[in-house]
C-alpha cells in the first residue's frame, strides 16, 4: 500500500496530461478519468487552466430572446417547443426588427454584452434567413455581440448571416453519440456536425455545447465533452445546460442529476477547452447560489442573463448582479468589436 505522502504527491501531479498538440484528440477514456478524479483535484486542475487564460473573477452576460417560439416539428425529448408535446407553449411568428431592437437595448442597458436570438425551427428557409439577417443587423448596430440559434443551416445561410454581422452561431451536439438516439429521432448527429462545419467555414464563431441530466451515464457525459473538445478548432463558446424538466415533455420526470456531477462537467469542459467561454446555461434557477458559485470556481465564465431563457425561467437580473457582488466578482467588459 502506498504511504499518505505518496498518495498526496500523486494527487498533486496532473494525472491526465492534455493532448500534445491542438490536432491530438481527447479520448473518452482520458475525459472519463478526469471525471473520476477526487473533487478537490479536479477543481484544482480546472482552476489552474482557467487562470492561465482568463481572469477568474469576470463573468460574461449573454441575454437570450426567443424570436420565434414553439410549433417545432422536431422531437427533441427535452424541449418545450416541440409541437408534438403538450407543454402549453404557444407558437408565435418571427418577431419584427423594432420589437427585437427594444429587447436588445434593454439587455444592453441591463449590462449584457452578447445577445442571442433563438428560433424554434428544424431548419430555416432562405426567406427566414433574410429576415433573421435583418434582426442581426439591428442588434449589431447597438454595439452588442450577436448570436443566433435557428436549427440546421443549408449552404449559403451562414455566409448571409456572417455578412449581416453575426458573431456566433449556437448549435448544440446535446449529448454523446451513443445516447443521442434516446433523446432525438428526427435528425441525426451527423446533421449537427454538418451545420457546425458550415458555420465554421463561413467565418462565424461556434457556440456548441449540450445538456446533462437527461439520464445519461458519466461515460456518456465524457463522450459529449470528447466530441466538443475534438472539434477542430473546439468551439469558442460552450454552453453546458442542466436539463430543465418541463411538464408535457418525455423528460419531465427525469431524476435530478447530482449537482456535483454538474460541477464536474463544467470543470472537465474547462480543462479540455481551455480558451472557450464555458457558459453555465439552463438550469440555474433550480440550482441555488452555492452550486453556481462552485461552477464559477470550476471554470464557468459566462451565464445567460435575463428573467427568461427561451420559454422557461431564469434568475432575475438583480439576483445575478447580487450573487456576483457577494462573490467579489464582476461581469466581463464588452469584447472589442471589429
Ligand atoms: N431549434 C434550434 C435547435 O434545436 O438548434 C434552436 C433552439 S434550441 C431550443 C437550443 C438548445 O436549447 C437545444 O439544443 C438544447 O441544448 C437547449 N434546450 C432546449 N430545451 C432545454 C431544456 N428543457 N433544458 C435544457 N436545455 C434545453
Ligand atoms: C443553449 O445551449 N441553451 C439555451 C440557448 N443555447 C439557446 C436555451 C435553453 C433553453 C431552455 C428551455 C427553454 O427556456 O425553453
Ligand atoms: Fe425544435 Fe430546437 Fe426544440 Fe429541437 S431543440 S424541438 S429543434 S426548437
Amino acid at each position: 500500500m502506498s504511504s499518505v505522502l505518496e498518495q498526496t504527491v500523486t494527487l498533486h501531479r496532473p494525472r491526465q496530461a492534455a493532448p500534445a498538440s491542438p490536432a491530438a484528440r481527447w479520448s473518452v477514456d482520458a475525459i472519463e478519468a478526469l471525471f473520476n478524479l477526487p473533487f478537490p483535484e479536479l477543481m484544482h486542475q480546472a482552476q489552474t487552466v482557467h487562470r492561465a487564460h482568463f481572469d477568474p473573477t469576470r463573468v460574461e452576460f449573454a441575454t437570450l430572446l426567443s424570436v420565434k417560439t414553439g410549433g417545432c416539428a422536431e422531437d427533441c425529448g427535452y424541449c418545450p417547443q416541440a409541437a408534438r408535446f403538450d407543454t402549453g407553449v404557444e407558437a408565435t411568428k418571427l418577431m419584427e426588427p423594432d420589437e427585437v431592437r427594444l429587447a436588445a437595448q434593454r439587455a444592453k442597458d441591463a449590462g449584457a454584452t452578447r445577445f442571442c436570438m433563438g428560433a424554434a425551427w428544424r431548419a430555416p428557409k432562405d426567406r427566414d434567413i433574410e429576415k433573421v439577417a435583418e434582426l442581426v443587423r439591428t442588434v449589431k448596430a447597438l454595439g452588442l455581440e450577436t448570436c443566433a440559434t435557428l436549427g440546421m443551416l443549408e449552404d449559403g445561410h451562414a455566409e448571409t448571416l456572417q455578412s449581416a454581422g453575426l458573431d456566433y452561431y449556437n448549435h448544440n451536439l446535446d449529448s454523446a453519440p451513443d445516447f443521442y438516439g434516446d433523446i432525438i429521432t428526427t435528425r441525426d448527429y451527423q446533421d449537427r456536425l454538418d451545420t457546425l462545419a458550415r458555420v465554421r467555414s463561413a467565418g462565424v464563431k461556434v457556440c456548441c455545447g449540450g445538456i446533462v441530466g437527461m439520464g445519461e451515464t458519466r461515460r456518456q457525459r465524457a463522450g459529449l465533452v470528447a466530441e466538443l473538445a475534438n472539434l477542430t478548432p473546439y468551439p469558442e463558446s460552450v454552453p453546458i445546460n442542466n436539463l430543465v424538466k418541463v411538464e408535457g415533455t418525455p423528460l419531465a420526470d427525469q431524476a435530478d442529476l447530482d449537482p456535483f456531477e454538474f460541477v464536474r462537467t463544467i470543470a472537465v469542459a474547462r480543462i479540455t477547452m481551455p480558451k472557450a467561454r464555458v457558459r453555465l446555461s439552463a438550469g440555474r434557477q433550480q440550482m441555488g447560489d452555492a452550486v453556481q458559485a462552485l461552477c464559477f470556481l470550476a471554470g464557468a465564465n459566462s451565464i445567460f442573463y435575463g428573467d427568461k431563457l427561451l420559454t422557461t425561467g431564469n434568475p432575475d437580473t438583480g439576483a445575478d448582479v447580487a450573487l456576483l457582488e457577494r462573490l467579489g466578482m464582476t461581469r466581463s467588459a464588452p469584447e472589442a468589436q471589429p
